[in-house]
């Protein structure tokens, strides 16, 4: 057995040892979707952004989506990005479901995360089409199988967005 196939059998576990269990809530039944999620921290952004990465001009200000409690949100000029703390999933399809606005090019959303060999990759999850009202995104599935148990998700913006209350299905438990 080589040295790559043995840390790739063990990452899993090694992965899950970080992984405390998180509150899970039916964040989007109001939308009739019935899956379990867990909230991104800090991903209300009622309390600044801890853990996240705001880039190239991407902050948190004042506004909330309507839906649920709240008076900040990000907001995305164009060509910034946000990118979420580590989240540990589920290897399988995680998802990620949360609210935005945004006027001009759909706001791409990406996963990234790294191979058993520490290669860091990012590949596109889905896209949020633009409305200049408050909606809740499709969820967006992970296609295909992770090689981590942890994972982060990047909002990079073409044109104006600003997003809100962000989180994921860790375990397609829905
Ligand atoms: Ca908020």
């Amino acid at each position: 057995m080589t040295l790559a196939v043995m840390m790739l059998l063990a990452l899993p576990a090694l992965a899950r040892a970080d992984c405390p269990a998180l509150p899970l809530e039916r964040t989007f039944l109001p939308w009739l979707d019935t899956a379990w999620y867990e909230a991104v921290p800090a991903g209300s952004f009622e309390s600044g952004a801890a853990g996240w990465s705001l880039a190239r001009g991407a902050a948190v200000g004042d506004g909330n989506d309507p839906f649920l409690a709240g008076s900040h949100s990000v907001w995305l000029p164009a060509g910034s990005s946000a990118t979420t703390p580590p989240i540990c999933v589920d290897l399988a399809h995680p998802t990620i479901r949360f609210f935005a606005r945004g006027s001009g090019a759909p706001l791409p959303v990406s996963v990234l995360f790294r191979d058993a060999l520490g290669q860091s990759h990012e590949l596109p999850v889905g896209s949020v089409t633009p409305g200049s009202d408050w909606a809740p995104s499709l969820p967006l599935a992970v296609v295909g199988n992770l090689l981590s148990g942890q994972v982060s998700f990047r909002f990079a913006s073409a044109s104006t967005w600003q997003i809100d209350d962000v989180y994921v299905d860790p375990y397609s438990k829905g």
